[in-house]
C-alpha cells in the first residue's frame, strides 16, 4: 500500500485539515511555502493523467472548498499536480499541492529549486 492510501486509512499520522468521505486534505511534511497543503483521493489513483473526469468533477469543488477554509480564496494560490517522472512526482498516488501564504515566484518550480524558501 502506498504512503498517501496509509494516511487515507489513518494508518499514518497526518496534520488534517480537512475530510470527507472521498477526500482529505493534509499539511505537506515538507512545505516550500507558507501553507503548504497535500489533496488526495482516498482511493488509490496513480496520478492525474489517469484520473477520471467523474473523479475530477468531485474533487474540484472539495479542493475550492479546503482553499475557502484556509482563507485562500480571498489572497490567491498555486495548484500544483506533478505528473509521473519528468513532473517530480515521488509519491505515486494523485494528490495536488495547495501553496499559498506568499507571493509565489514562478521561477522556484524548478527541481532544483524547490528547498528554497519563496
Ligand atoms: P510529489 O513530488 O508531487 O510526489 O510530492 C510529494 C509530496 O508529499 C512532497 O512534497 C512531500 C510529501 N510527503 C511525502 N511523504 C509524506 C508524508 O508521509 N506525510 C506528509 N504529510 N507529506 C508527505
Amino acid at each position: 500500500m502506498c504512503i498517501f492510501c496509509k494516511i487515507a486509512k489513518g494508518e499514518l499520522p497526518s496534520n488534517k485539515v480537512l475530510e470527507d468521505d472521498e477526500f482529505m486534505a493534509f499539511h505537506d511534511i515538507n512545505p516550500i511555502a507558507p501553507v503548504h497543503i497535500l489533496i488526495i483521493p482516498k482511493v488509490h489513483v496513480e496520478n492525474f493523467q489517469s484520473a477520471s473526469s467523474e473523479l475530477m468533477a468531485k474533487m474540484t469543488p472539495f479542493i475550492q472548498r479546503v482553499a475557502k477554509e484556509l482563507c485562500l480564496d480571498q489572497t490567491g494560490y498555486r495548484l500544483i499536480a506533478n505528473n509521473g517522472k519528468d513532473g517530480g512526482q515521488e509519491v505515486p498516488h494523485l494528490h495536488f499541492h495547495l501553496l499559498g501564504g506568499a507571493r509565489l515566484k514562478w521561477t522556484h518550480l524548478a527541481k532544483d529549486d524547490t528547498h528554497k524558501s519563496l
